[in-house]
């Protein structure tokens, strides 16, 4: 039998693995910080997650799991190819990060995710209890909220979109524009985590459909869609926590000695995307090199560079970019036994990436655009010591909340190098300054205070005291 809940969200992936136990294939939850944002209000509501539980074929049946339900939904071989790295991950993604590559149009793709969309649609009209709050995430699933709406008048539906949302003239690209932006506007409050991209929205609502709007709130069809931005955060304090544990602290000693023992380590952590701007972070670290305003070994960079969406064409292309630039850089600069760069196309455990937030003097993030960028927040909340410095793309959401970061234009070469050097050679007390009142901004704004905000907006009565 179908469990109703009060409280459903729905997201292209839901928040578990499957692993392997003496005991037999289980599943374990994922980490994230969606997912303990979320938490306390799904266990509160007796709620229920929607989302592809990975893997091909039939999907599992609907499982509870630490108080939460969990209910799959399938995807074939072909839908994963054209809804996901298809519409989702060649054509709106690129779209939606300023066209930083171009874009790709195929109405089979469409076809797929509109297909998709609509199962994830009427999944959640199966799971909601009548006049449930519906909390449907990110860029995989815009058509979803006028799909549900149209199945489920009675419930009350949010949006989130964790990317960035583009101005008019690049979103006019695209072949379905319209239906993309019916789908949106199912929503009752749609969710940016940029006060620019609430605005591109409500604009574009006007220009491509002349409704009207005043403030953030768009009249549709007799109903009001509220527009806003919410951004995102992280778990500061399980983030503060980890840091401070003596095992990842040792852990940061290591690392350092094993790098042998540099005066300054400059790290970067991102997916392996070309939105992040790694290639021109490597390019800033090449030049300062050859300028002799950095030397190794007394500089060396780190930068993980974990595997993403290899089957996509833009992805397959910048990993040859990269791995030449690094190349490059360690046969020019490196000697035998100490390279320039450390590159790692790996995935790490969470306490892994800590110990190198800790050990890191720099912290590089400078994406060519980023909805929010956590990275740039995990670093920060990673320095209970107030050590270390954050070089920050004004391109990445975060910047708007981390002033105190030393912040670059990436499409600037000269503004990157720096904005790097001055990292690397910031005096300690100006630094911890700077640390001090970035971690004091993470520590009232984490991700729950970002649930709690969206869900109150949205009309959940109890959110302040779920999330
Ligand atoms: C999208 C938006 C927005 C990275 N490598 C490993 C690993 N990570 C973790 C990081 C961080 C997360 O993945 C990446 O989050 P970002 O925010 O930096 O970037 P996207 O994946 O592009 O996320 C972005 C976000 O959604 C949330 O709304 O901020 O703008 O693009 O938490 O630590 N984690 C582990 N191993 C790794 O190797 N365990």
């Amino acid at each position: 039998m179908t469990v109703r809940s009060s409280f459903v969200v729905v997201a292209n992936r839901l928040p578990v693995d499957e692993v392997s136990t003496p005991e037999g294939r289980q599943w374990r939850r994922s980490p994230g910080g969606l997912v303990t944002a979320l938490h306390p209000v799904l266990a509160e509501h007796r709620g229920t997650w929607v989302g592809w539980a990975g893997g091909t074929g039939a999907a599992p049946e609907p499982f509870d799991l630490e108080g939460i339900r969990l209910h799959p939904v399938p995807l074939s071989a072909e839908e994963l190819e054209r809804y996901y790295e298809g519409q989702s991950n060649a054509t709106i993604w690129p779209l939606y990060h300023d066209a930083v590559e171009t874009p790709a149009y195929k109405r089979r793709w469409r076809e797929a995710y509109r297909l998709v969309n609509a199962r994830f649609a009427e999944a959640a009209a199966d799971v909601a209890a009548e006049g449930a709050t519906v909390w449907v995430q990110d860029y995989q699933l815009q058509l979803v909220p006028a799909m549900l709406r149209e199945l489920r008048p009675d419930l009350r539906i949010g949006f989130f979109l964790h990317i960035p949302f583009p101005p008019i003239e690049l979103f006019m690209q695209m072949p379905f524009r319209t239906e993309l932006l019916r789908g949106l506007l199912g929503s009752d409050l749609v969710g940016f985590q940029q006060r620019l991209a609430a605005q591109n929205f409500v604009r574009l609502a006007r220009h491509l459909l002349g409704l009207r709007y005043e403030g953030q709130m768009i009249q549709v069809d007799g109903r009001q869609v509220k527009a806003g931005a919410f951004p995102i955060s992280i778990d500061t304090k399980e983030m503060e926590r980890m840091a401070a544990d003596p095992a990842i602290q040792a852990r940061a000693k290591q690392i350092r000695e094993e790098l042998g023992n540099p005066k300054t380590i400059i790290l970067g952590v991102d997916r392996l995307d070309y939105t992040k701007g790694i290639e021109l972070r490597l390019k800033a670290f090449r030049e300062l090199l050859a300028d002799g305003k950095l030397t190794v070994p007394d500089a060396v960079m780190v930068q993980v560079a974990t595997p993403s969406r290899e089957r996509v064409e833009h992805y397959q292309a910048l990993r040859v970019k990269v791995e030449r630039e690094v190349g490059r850089i360690n046969g020019e600069f490196g000697r035998v036994g100490v390279p320039a760069v450390h590159y790692l196309h790996q995935s790490y455990s969470r306490s892994e990436l800590a110990a190198m937030y800790v050990a890191a003097d720099v912290m590089m993030v400078t994406p060519l655009r980023d909805g929010m960028n956590l990275v740039a927040k995990e670093y920060v909340a990673s320095r209970a010591d107030q050590g270390g410095a954050l070089v920050l793309s004004e391109f990445a959401g975060a910047a708007t909340e981390l002033r105190q970061a030393f912040l670059c234009n990436p499409h600037d070469p000269d503004a990157v190098k720096d904005a790097l050097l001055r990292a690397v050679h910031v005096e300690k007390p100006e630094a911890r300054r700077r640390m001090r009142v970035m971690q004091r901004h993470l520590r009232t704004h984490d991700v729950g205070h970002w649930a709690e905000s969206f869900l109150s907006e949205l009309g959940v009565s109890d959110a302040e005291d779920a999330a």
